[in-house]
């Protein structure tokens, strides 16, 4: 089933970079949502996925929608969707 996903993050956050270069080196493009600088993708997280910690994946499978946390869980999964 196609997906889709939006990578809740910001800048400074060293756990954000892991993610960030991981996209970069394997030419994996994504929404990116700074949960610092916008408001509303913060109470997005909190509400969706019940903490504002980053980085955060937001899967969207059909109507179905997965937070899903941890830098190395979010690469793992993102490498295996892309064959990467
Ligand atoms: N083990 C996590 C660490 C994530 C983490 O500590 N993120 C920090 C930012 S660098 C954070 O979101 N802190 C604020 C919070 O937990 O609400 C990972 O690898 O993603």
């Amino acid at each position: 089933m196609v997906e889709t996903y939006q990578l809740f993050q910001y800048e400074s956050c060293p756990f954000c970079y892991r993610v960030r270069q991981f996209l970069e080196v394997n030419g994996i493009d994504l929404e990116f949502r700074d949960t610092l600088l916008d408001v509303d993708a913060r109470s997005e997280l909190m509400e969706g996925g019940g903490r504002t910690s980053v980085p955060c994946l937001r899967i969207q499978r059909g109507p179905q929608v997965l937070w899903l946390y941890e830098s190395l869980d979010i690469i793992g999964y993102l490498g295996t969707r892309f064959g990467v």
